[in-house]
């Protein structure tokens, strides 16, 4: 792989998570216009305006990639070169005002992660991290936590869409709550990984979630010298079940 491509393209990403980062920041608060009001999820226009955003940058230097967002496909889908975007990781805290959200952006290579980038505009704390490379928080190497008692843990839980894996994740939280310091439950994938990376939590657990919220991420904790397990869902091929922890802890057994 060429380190010059792989250099350009996390200065564009970095580039383009600002950008839409500040423009986020700039509407942060304010009445947001509503796609779709679910359940246990909220889409918004910003939404798509900032993948739109995203995408716009992105093909302007890679007219030729592929871009795989939450918020839809754009560019050429057979390229070798996959963008994986999710413009608001947090959505509900977004339009809820919760200052927990954050920009996620990754890069395929034939299916192999080549970078990943997560911008969280309220804090102003960007994650960057290339293939083999380090993990870097605003510039500074990061890395996982050294606790190695799960009783020492602080562990991330997410909860997902739907009843059944939410359901699927209510059956880990007592086994949890009991095993460790504190548990948290923050509503974003991404941002949840970014803290497993550089120390903040000792693990993060999901039952459901989507490539675009962990890809940049899974890149992320595991050049942090941390561990990522992710497997597909029976009951949805789009959805994966996440497991990211320092790789010293010992996880509970799944039931
Ligand atoms: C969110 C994830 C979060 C999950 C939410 C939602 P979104 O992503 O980051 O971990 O619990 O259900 O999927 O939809 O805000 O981009």
């Amino acid at each position: 792989m060429s380190v010059s491509i792989i250099s350009t393209a996390l200065e564009v990403a970095i580039a383009a998570a600002r950008e839409a980062g500040a423009s986020l920041r700039s509407h942060f608060g304010k009445i947001a216009e509503v796609n779709e009001m679910l359940a246990h999820d909220i889409k918004l226009a910003l939404d798509v305006e900032t993948q739109d955003l995203i995408t716009e940058r992105l093909l302007a230097q890679f007219p030729d990639h592929a871009i795989y967002g939450e918020e839809g496909l754009a560019g050429n889908q057979d390229s070798e070169w996959q963008w994986i975007v999710d413009p608001i990781d947090g959505t509900v805290n977004y339009f809820y005002g919760i200052p927990h959200y954050c920009i996620s952006i990754a890069l395929r290579h034939m299916g192999a992660i080549q970078l990943g980038v997560i911008y969280d505009p309220q804090r102003d704390e960007l994650w960057q991290t290339v293939i083999g490379g380090p993990a870097f928080l605003n510039g500074q190497p990061i890395s996982v936590s050294p606790r190695t008692l799960l009783s020492d843990a602080v562990v991330s839980i997410g909860f997902s869409k739907t009843v059944a894996t939410i359901n699927a994740g209510l059956a880990l939280l007592p086994r949890y709550v009991q095993s460790v310091r504190k548990c948290r439950l923050m509503g974003s994938a991404a941002l949840d990984l970014a803290y497993v990376a550089c120390g903040r939590y000792d693990a993060y657990i999901e039952q459901s979630v989507s490539l675009w919220d962990v890809a940049a991420g899974k890149l992320l904790v595991e050049n942090a010298g941390g561990a990522f397990e992710m497997t597909t869902r029976a009951d949805n091929p789009d959805k994966i079940s996440v497991r990211a922890w320092n790789g010293k802890i010992k996880l509970l057994t799944p039931e």
